[in-house]
């Protein structure tokens, strides 16, 4: 089947025939230093800021971490950290803005605010989330997980983890369908880390071309994740070079949007592997 390449989201039409990096953006809480207080909100617009200066196509904004283990953030402070810096991003940026979450309030109010993407790890499985997606005009990222984050990579398991992941993201992009979401506006991701072993993920990469046999853009996101830093060892800032390798061998294998922390340094990997293919 062939992949629609023109990706519509929110006021955008995104051409996906060069590949497109994702930059993101963590809303962090609020830092005190000497009786001073960093705003979150600021802090994040000026690291957006300096993100599109680098070339990122789109900005991934996200107020609650779903690293494994982490603990949940409540929805009004999710909220309060993430709908001031799509408001002020909506007004001084000129590419799609996509929100990191899986509450159906958060994407809402973030839809609201400005957000062209809803980026869901839990694909839009939570309570009345396919009804505000399919409501609006976004965009929407439906992502492979196992479990939950706070214990998905306690014991990871399939029998094979290609064909269920494959099978989860086609159930996903019918349920959208059925509720009028149109293919145009469906990316697919594997969900790297999200309840896999270091095998699994390395099984998906190989076979990210079975992936696309579901006709919709990947995105992946590899980024600083445990897996790279199991095949080269170090801790996350030391994932730099390992995670461009990731992201070429996933453009390369037909991956049509990266996300990513280190946007420069992928946007000039993917410049290199454009002039060339
Ligand atoms: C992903 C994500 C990913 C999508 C995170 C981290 C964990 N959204 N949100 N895909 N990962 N679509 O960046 O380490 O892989 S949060």
């Amino acid at each position: 089947m062939s992949i629609n390449l023109q990706y519509h989201c929110g006021k955008f039409q995104l051409d996906l025939t060069r590949p497109k990096v994702m930059g993101i953006v963590n809303v962090t809480p609020d830092s005190f230093s000497d009786g001073g207080r960093y705003s979150s909100v600021d802090l994040a617009v000026e690291h957006a800021l300096q993100l599109v200066a680098e070339g990122a196509d789109i900005l991934d904004i996200g107020g609650e971490s779903t690293r494994p283990g982490a603990e949940p953030v409540s929805l009004d402070e999710e909220l309060r950290r993430v709908v001031p810096v799509l408001e002020v991003l909506s007004k001084v940026t000129a590419v799609p803005l996509s929100i990191d979450t899986y509450k159906p309030e958060v994407m809402q109010a973030a839809i609201q605010a400005g957000a062209d993407i809803v980026n869901d790890i839990c694909a839009l499985r939570e309570e009345g989330a396919l009804e505000i997606v399919a409501n609006s005009n976004v965009g929407v990222c439906l992502m492979h997980m196992q479990g939950v984050p706070q214990t998905m990579q306690i014991n990871p398991s399939y029998t094979d983890v290609v064909v269920e992941v494959k099978k989860f993201l086609a159930d996903r992009a019918d349920a959208c369908l059925a509720h009028g979401i149109v293919r145009e506006r469906i990316l697919l991701d594997p969900g790297f880390g999200f309840g896999k072993t270091t095998a699994h993920n390395i099984a998906l990469i190989q076979h990210l071309d079975s992936l696309l046999e579901l006709g919709f853009p990947l995105l992946v996101g590899l980024s600083r994740k445990s897996v790279l830093g199991k095949i080269v060892g170090g801790d996350e800032l030391q994932r730099l070079h390992a995670g461009l390798a990731a992201s070429v061998v996933s453009v390369i294998k037909g991956a049509k949007i990266v996300r990513v922390h280190d946007v420069k340094a992928t946007v000039d990997a993917l410049k290199v592997v454009a002039a060339v293919m």
